[in-house]
């Protein structure tokens, strides 16, 4: 029953900023990693959707809670998954891209408070030419995996 998705949607696009840009990318299924008391920064995942003719490009993201949030990829140096950080992420015209476990995510470092699972994350996404979007993420309990180094 596909009607099911919609009040998800729908609440995902009424968080978005007015600029009109921004409303033709459209975020689904983000989360954020919960992570234990203590531990210094967790990942947040998402559906990057660009429905407009033109390529959208994040440029940076930021949250309350935590002091800094990049916009990180992995990369294999050496034969070892190495967390990076890069100064953009496109998203082509009429496409779509991922952030998941693995590949491309928002890194929150530096964490003012404890992530619980079930509580939402803010987290404000600029893009290159100046619009935001606003999120409210859900925090989601995922398999533990071990962080890869950053360099
Ligand atoms: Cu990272």
């Amino acid at each position: 029953m596909k009607s099911l998705l919609k009040p998800f949607l729908l609440v995902v696009l009424l968080t978005f900023s007015l600029a009109s840009l921004a409303q033709e990318l459209q975020v689904q299924d983000p989360y954020v990693r919960a992570v234990p008391p203590g531990s210094p920064v967790s990942a947040a995942f998402m559906e990057l959707h660009n429905q407009g003719s033109e390529q959208r490009t994040l440029v940076a993201a930021s949250s309350p809670v935590s002091e800094v949030v990049e916009l990180h990829t992995h990369t294999k140096v050496d034969g070892v998954m190495q967390m990076r950080r890069v100064e953009s992420i496109e998203v082509p015209a009429e496409g779509k891209t991922l952030l998941e476990p693995g590949g491309l995510h928002l890194m929150l470092i530096n964490l003012k408070e404890t992530l619980t699972p079930g509580s939402q994350v803010e987290i404000t996404l600029t893009l290159d030419d100046g619009s935001q979007i606003e999120l409210s993420v859900p925090v989601r309990k995922t398999q533990m995996q071990p962080m890869s180094n950053h360099q």
